[in-house]
């Protein structure tokens, strides 16, 4: 059931973003869009900014029981959404201590080496050899520990979580750091199996007509 009243959420078609249309679509519940065109500089505007004073997408808002709420960062929405609705994290013991752990390698390890893998090899107008080397390594490594988990369980903590939803929308851009997931056989079989889920392609094409480009 949908204790959120008016929920909404401030995204565009990137990575951290979809994370949020993922776990909303994954728990069914409604909520209203706002795109927010991070390469025109949207992100700074005051809609955003005094939701968010990192000036950053994505966040949400709505109203609960106990009034009005504001989240940002994916990491502290996807935490709080699984807690509430008790889906996608597991309640106690080893299950959520591995739940926990791969999900904090996706928000700390994968996300931030993604990104700078992202800038060296694409968007820095000047691309050093030595930082471009150094970023891609640093996601190698990334790729490396979740292909050798992934061979031995079927999502990263075992059941599908929200550990898999941070992860999903970096791995699902490896060209970004100039990688074939094809290297990586255990990640790519994940990465079909996320892909496939209905609430990860809904989630995936929000918001609608959104591009990241530029
Ligand atoms: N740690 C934050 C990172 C948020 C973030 O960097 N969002 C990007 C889009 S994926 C953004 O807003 N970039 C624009 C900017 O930094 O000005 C999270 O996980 O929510």
């Amino acid at each position: 059931m949908q204790t959120e009243r008016d929920l909404q959420a401030w995204l565009w078609a990137t990575p951290n973003s979809n994370r949020v249309s993922i776990l909303l679509d994954e728990l069914g519940l409604d909520y209203r869009v706002h795109g927010v065109n991070i390469r025109r500089g949207e992100q700074k505007s005051p809609e955003v900014v005094s939701r968010n004073p990192y000036g950053k997408i994505p966040i949400v808002t709505w109203s609960g029981e106990d009034g009005d709420r504001t989240l940002f960062e994916s990491g502290a929405i996807l935490l709080d959404f699984a807690r509430r609705h008790d889906r996608l994290l597991p309640k106690s013991g080893k299950a959520l201590d591995e739940a926990m752990s791969w999900l904090m390698v996706g928000l700390t390890g994968l996300g931030p080496t993604m990104g700078q893998a992202h800038h060296w090899t694409d968007l820095a107008d000047e691309q050093p050899e030595v930082a471009r080397a150094h970023s891609v390594g640093l996601v190698r490594r990334v790729f490396g520990v979740m292909d050798t988990r992934l061979a031995q369980v079927p999502y990263l903590a075992d059941a599908y979580s929200i550990a898999d939803i941070a992860a999903f929308p970096w791995i699902a851009r490896s060209d970004w750091a100039t990688i074939d997931l094809a290297e990586y056989p255990n990640l790519a079989r994940w990465h079909g199996d996320v892909a496939a889920r209905p609430a990860v392609q809904s989630g995936m094409a929000k918001p609608e007509g959104a591009v990241l480009q530029g």
